[in-house]
């Protein structure tokens, strides 16, 4: 058995139902083998950042999991494919994007995966859900770089 890793994903959408496909991947994720939903952020209404379509709705997961990065990210394709993600162009409106920010202290550079994720320091829907779910993680330098992007919590 392996030692049960830290990770934290991205959650994001913006066609559909997305608060409640969001809502739902947060339930499948902690249903998914070798992986434990620990906490989870507020849900947050953002503007689409380098990219077209309605708003989304974003959140952050932190989880423990025994797969290794490269299952996990099956895992979460799998997720994706349910939610009835397709991929017509780059950051084309989506069903439901499932992204791995961190995965422990590791550094991945695959051509599938690049751990931590390489833009997430830029993009105040990752770095808001963040901060609920690893407060000491953000700085409120961090968030204040990001201060021009709209972003608000759902109620
Ligand atoms: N995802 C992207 C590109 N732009 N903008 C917002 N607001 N939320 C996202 O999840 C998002 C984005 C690429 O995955
Ligand atoms: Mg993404
Ligand atoms: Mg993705």
């Amino acid at each position: 058995m392996r030692e049960p890793v830290t990770a934290c994903i991205a959650l994001g959408a913006n066609l559909g139902d997305a608060r409640q496909t969001v809502r739902q991947a947060l339930h499948d994720l902690d249903q998914l083998s070798g992986c434990e939903v620990r906490s989870t952020s507020r849900l947050y209404r953002t503007a689409p950042w380098q990219a077209q379509g309605p708003d989304f709705v974003n959140a952050v997961a932190h989880i423990t999991t025994t797969l290794t990065a490269p299952d996990l990210l099956r895992s979460l394709q799998a997720l994706e494919l349910m939610a009835g993600r397709e991929r017509p162009y780059l950051n084309a409106p989506r069903t439901l994007d499932l992204d791995i920010l961190l995965y422990g202290a590791g550094h991945i550079d695959s051509p599938a995966l690049t751990v931590p994720h390489p833009r997430m320091w830029q993009r105040a829907f990752v770095l808001y859900p963040l901060a609920d779910v690893w407060p000491e993680g953000v700085t409120p330098q961090d968030l204040q770089r990001v201060q021009d992007q709209a972003i608000e919590v759902m109620t």
